[in-house]
């Protein structure tokens, strides 16, 4: 049975950013979080129609997060190298949710596939040479790849399973196409580290899940594969890297412990019980009040604030607390897709990083608060001159 434990309100696309005269007929859904007593599985309430969200007009380029494109260079090394130490070698490689292609350019051309919905990327890795279908990752799809290019040692996908509604249907697709010694490995938000640092912001439309390891391994089993690896990940505010195979069949991939500890660590925190999820909506809702009492106090001081990260976490902050540019001024971004539009549902101007003296401003908001160090470090000027930054993860704190 699915018991709802959060309602974050009224809230638009995360990640689509609008100009002026698109203000009128925004999107708007509400955002209410389930906890699946049976699976343990943590879900949107209601869905939002993915075609909204994953299109040609799609702004989250892989390849704009310098650590992001260092992250995925040192996991496409050591996965061929561990299939190698086992025995494998990685030929054909398929990516669900390729993105702008950070990931599959360090393989072959040749042998790799990549499978994207929003058709600007899928675009531009099929100028790169790869095998790009502009598509949502299904059964039908699967077949069809399949047929075409055979079955596949690495299928692989970050930040973009947890993306996929029908969690059945995506598994099964994946173990029809997966080799018999193919392995299957995806990263996406912990909800373990959700949980620890309050960080309710992972929800957002299409975080269709927020996922545990505990609801991972019977969702997987139930549709052929077996979860045999888990790593902890330090990127976006804390994620998991999850490896299965086929269930059933000799390999000599055995269950790492890694396995069992992270499911242990889950069960201690309460993760299966429903009262903490209670316990998460209370301080979700603190978080919210001390956040708009702080840009409350700070504004009516004379002060002004402005944000760095026009994230899709922010997206929910803001339309959650109620934040406008009442409050928060204006916010800066790297991606040049985002810039001279305004931020989804609350309109604050989202500009050029290039174009903004910070020492106008007494405090940043930080709306990409897992970049905290580096945002930190290529700022230091504004902290020497007397400059504040404020998060909310793990708590509401103003930091120097
Ligand atoms: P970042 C995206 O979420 C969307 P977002 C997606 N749905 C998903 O699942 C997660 O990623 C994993 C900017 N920036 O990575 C660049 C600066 O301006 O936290 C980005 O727009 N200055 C695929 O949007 C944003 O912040 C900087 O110095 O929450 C960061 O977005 C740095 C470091 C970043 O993901």
């Amino acid at each position: 049975m699915k018991k709802e434990f959060l309602d974050l309100g009224r809230q638009p696309i995360a990640n689509k950013f609008l100009r002026e005269d698109e203000f009128e007929d925004e999107f708007f859904y509400n955002l209410k979080v389930v906890f699946d007593d049976d699976t343990k599985l943590v879900s949107l309430k209601d869905f939002v129609k993915p075609e909204l969200m994953f299109n040609d007009d799609y702004v989250y380029h892989t390849s704009l997060s310098v650590p992001m494109v260092e992250h995925f260079k040192k996991i496409s090394k050591k996965l061929s190298f561990y299939r190698e130490s086992v025995g494998y070698k990685t030929n054909n490689v398929l990516e669900i949710g390729s993105n702008d292609g950070t990931f599959i350019k360090n393989f072959d051309r040749k042998t790799s596939v990549c499978v994207e919905p929003c058709g600007n990327f899928s675009l531009k890795t099929a100028h790169m040479g790869y095998q790009s279908y502009t598509s949502f990752w299904d059964s039908n799809l699967s077949e069809k790849i399949k047929g075409h290019h055979g079955k596949m040692d690495l299928v692989y996908a970050a930040n973009c399973i947890c993306h996929v509604q029908d969690l059945d249907d995506c598994f099964s697709a994946v173990a029809n196409i997966l080799d018999r010694q193919g392995m299957f490995v995806f990263e996406d938000p912990s909800l373990l580290r959700m949980l620890e640092r309050g960080s309710y912001d992972q929800i957002y439309d299409e975080h269709a899940h927020i996922f545990s390891v505990t609801a991972l391994k019977e969702i997987l089993h139930r549709n052929g594969l077996t979860l045999f690896k888990v790593d902890n990940l330090s990127v976006h505010g804390g994620s998991n890297r999850i490896y299965a195979r086929h269930k059933n069949i000799p390999s000599d991939m055995i269950i790492e412990n890694s396995v069992l500890e992270n499911i242990d660590n889950e069960r201690n925190f309460g993760i299966d019980n429903f009262q903490t999820y209670e316990f998460f909506t209370e301080r979700v809702n603190k978080s919210k009040n001390d956040l708009v009492e702080l840009l409350s106090f700070i504004k009516n001081n004379g002060k002004r604030v402005m944000c760095i990260g026009a994230t899709s976490k922010s997206t929910t902050v803001f339309n959650y607390c109620g934040i406008d540019t009442d409050l928060i001024e204006l916010i800066t971004d790297t991606t040049p897709d985002k810039q001279g539009l305004y931020s989804p549902g609350s309109h604050i101007p989202v500009v050029d990083r290039e174009s903004v003296n910070l020492n106008d401003y007494d405090y940043v908001f930080l709306g990409a608060w897992n970049f905290k160090e580096v945002i930190t470090d290529k700022e230091k000027d504004f902290i020497e001159n007397g400059g504040k930054f404020i998060t909310h993860v793990p708590d509401v704190t103003v930091f120097s």
